[in-house]
């Protein structure tokens, strides 16, 4: 692998221009390679060629077409591009399609380019420098405003060492790519190599791909493994970020990976089909866009049908103008269009990778012409119903606001880690690495593969904290909610891990008990009023003095207090006093120890016993004895074995308390 640095320049302008003839004469290789466009003398679809300037240094081009049939062959072309080669024919200069292609470099947020004065041997100085005047005219305001004009003739020669030496400046001019990242190559060329199979190029726009690693094609999410790689004609083990790449794939037909397909890693990322976008129309776009009138979206080499939903209708346009225009919307010239700016909802027509940041071109499908552009705000917008009162938070195309706006909106549900990066286009380990440090600042929280917003949590267990208070008050008999009632009550949508986290920290907080399933603010204790007392008074009489055979509640106290002595009854339980078995037989829990003193007692002599001596020992009929054995081998007094039961209780001993259910 080289290690030189490649820099992508996609040649922009006019038919006819030069633009072609310019990368031979460059580079020495001819980027229009298909048998029509060498008939026909114009170049249709996307060329190559690559110029090595020196060992470190590597331009790729990127050859378009000039004609206004391909310009969308010309988006897909410069959307991978780190500069942009400017060409205007001296002997024409500015044409339509030399705007139309810089009005889509600005909108794609290229920083930087070169102009090239073509056939300069054309015309005479004077004219040369008509030209170049006006030139310079037509591109003020533009990022294109300080960028070098180099007159240059293909045919003699004159200004190529002039364009060389400008292209080197462009790698002083742009930091290289990182190569961290998710690995995305939005294919724009797809073929069949005899011998090898389907192979696709691209411009790698983030991240890396090596031989032998699995990739998913998006949207299809087709899978297939790389058998080889190749940056200009060279055989790498990996490529990397801003590298024009050919991948040799196995398990991918070309029909797999048609131009417009993205290549991934596996899961990497999310695909969508309603995005929140930032929205520049030029001058004489259509009206009825912003009402949701049709055009073509495009982004990366992918295209699709598009519908616009203004969300902020107070900024639409005609207040753009003394509104402060942001440098990476390209910061047009006043005089030519007034560009516009509006927060859309955009719907596809079909799903599409997209991540906040990308940028994207919108045209009009009939008559065809660039209207406008973008840059993705939010790949995953809040559904509709919810939208309108969240925030279309622009900051949040960085990775960091993004994550907090996202786990914001999610509030109590939180969000899966995977899905997070996925959707905001990060490796796990980007994620990660900013996750460790909003978890320090205690703006997140981790539970499990979930990640939810500290304001969230902290919000949710105050919630807990006033819900457990209110039942307190409303339900004075009750010990407190179950775990799972109050998540039903509080936060639905809450994962149980979670939620046993969250009860878990107010627990070890001191707040909140727990005993069994049911939890409690830490300091509550049922507090039975004076007429309660005197019923459960009654009631613990009544089934102590009624031993193993005790008789039902509604017995022993009258129809109009068993609402109540119901609920007195849970008290008595919650506080040992009560026992009850499956069958619903309520006890004192003095009777049942009192059996347990005689079963104990029993095992001095026999460690076994059958049903007819229990009965005998409980001084119980066989219908009562049944269930209480199964209540005493639930807690492991007895251990049934075939017809006899083992008793398993220490011999002697009979005080084991069978108060604590
Ligand atoms: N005299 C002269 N002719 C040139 C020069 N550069 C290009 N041409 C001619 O101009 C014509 C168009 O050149 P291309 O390079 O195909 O133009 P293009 O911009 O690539 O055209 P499209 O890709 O179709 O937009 C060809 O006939 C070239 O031979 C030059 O420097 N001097
Ligand atoms: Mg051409």
């Amino acid at each position: 692998m080289s290690a030189a640095r490649h820099l992508v320049v996609g040649t922009a302008g006019h038919i006819d221009h030069g633009k072609s003839t310019l990368v031979l004469a460059l580079t020495g290789q001819d980027p229009d390679r298909l048998q029509e466009e060498k008939r026909r003398g114009i170049t249709i679809d996307l060329g190559f060629a690559d110029l090595t300037l020196d060992p470190e240094r590597v331009v790729s081009f990127v050859d378009v077409p000039g004609h206004e049939r391909f310009v969308r062959h010309m988006v897909a072309g410069a959307s991978g591009i780190d500069a942009v080669l400017l060409v205007v024919a001296a002997d024409e200069g500015v044409r339509p399609q030399t705007l139309e292609h810089l009005d889509i470099c600005s909108l794609l947020g290229l920083e930087r380019g070169i102009v090239a004065l073509s056939k300069r041997d054309l015309v005479d100085d004077e004219l040369a420098a008509v030209v170049t005047l006006e030139l310079g005219e037509r591109l003020r305001g533009t990022f294109l405003e300080r960028a070098p004009i180099v007159p240059v003739s293909s045919r003699t020669g004159a200004g190529l060492p002039e364009l060389r030496s400008a292209l080197a400046g462009l790698f002083d001019a742009l930091a290289p790519r990182p190569s961290e990242g998710v690995p995305r190559l939005p294919v724009d060329r797809t073929f069949v190599m005899r011998g090898f199979g389907t192979v696709v190029t691209g411009t790698l726009a983030s991240g890396s791909l090596g031989e032998g690693e699995e990739v998913e094609v998006l949207p299809s999410r087709k899978r297939g493994r790389i058998r080889g790689l190749e940056v200009h004609r060279r055989r790498v083990g990996r490529a990397v970020a801003g590298q024009r790449t050919a991948v040799n794939l196995q398990g991918l037909d070309t029909d797999d990976v048609p131009r417009g397909a993205t290549l991934s890693r596996p899961g990497a990322l999310a695909t969508t089909r309603r995005i929140w976008a930032r929205v520049e129309l030029l001058e004489g776009a259509p009206r009825d866009l912003e009402r949701g009138g049709p055009a073509r979206f495009h982004q990366g080499t992918c295209e699709r049908s598009a519908r616009l939903r203004v969300l902020r209708p107070d900024k639409v346009r005609g207040h753009s103008a003394e509104r402060n225009v942001p440098s990476h919307l390209g910061g047009h010239s006043a005089e030519r269009d007034v560009p516009s700016h509006l927060e859309v909802e955009i719907h596809l027509d079909e799903d599409a990778v997209l991540v906040p940041g990308d940028r994207f071109i919108l045209r009009r499908p009939a008559p065809v012409d660039t209207v406008g552009g973008g840059v993705v705000v939010d790949a995953h917008p809040p559904p509709p119903r919810q939208a309108s009162g969240a925030a279309f938070a622009e900051e949040a195309v960085e990775l960091e606001p993004a994550i907090l706006l996202r786990l914001d909106r999610a509030g109590a549900a939180g969000c899966e880690i995977a899905d997070l990066a996925a959707e905001l286009g990060a490796t796990r380990e980007q994620l990660e690495r900013h996750l460790a440090q909003l978890e320090r600042a205690g703006d997140t929280l981790r539970s499990g593969a979930r990640v939810f917003a500290g304001v969230s949590w902290r919000e949710l267990a105050r919630t807990v904290l006033a819900a457990l208070a209110a039942f307190h008050r409303d339900e004075r008999l009750s010990s407190g909610p179950s775990r799972e009632d109050l998540r039903s009550r509080l936060c639905r949508t809450m994962p149980q891990d979670a939620w046993r986290q969250l009860l878990d920290e107010l627990i070890a907080a001191g707040d909140v008990r727990s005993a069994g399933d049911k939890v409690a603010l830490a300091g509550h204790e049922v507090v039975l009023g004076e007429p309660e007392a005197r019923l459960a008074e009654r009631v613990e009489r009544g089934l102590l003095e009624a031993g193993l055979e005790p008789p039902d509640l509604d017995e022993l106290v009258d129809p109009t207090e068993r609402d109540v002595a119901r609920r007195v009854v849970e008290v008595l339980i919650a506080r040992g006093a009560l026992v009850r078995i499956r069958d619903g037989k309520l006890f004192h829990a003095r009777a049942l120890e009192d059996l347990m003193g005689r079963l104990a007692r029993q095992a001095a002599s026999s460690r076994t016993i059958d049903v007819a001596a229990f009965k005998a020992l409980a001084g119980v009929t066989r219908k009562h004895a049944i269930p209480l054995l199964e209540h005493l081998d639930e807690r492991r007094v007895t251990r049934r074995v075939g017809n006899l039961r083992e008793i398993l209780i220490p011999a002697g001993q009979g005080d084991r308390s069978g108060a604590s259910d």
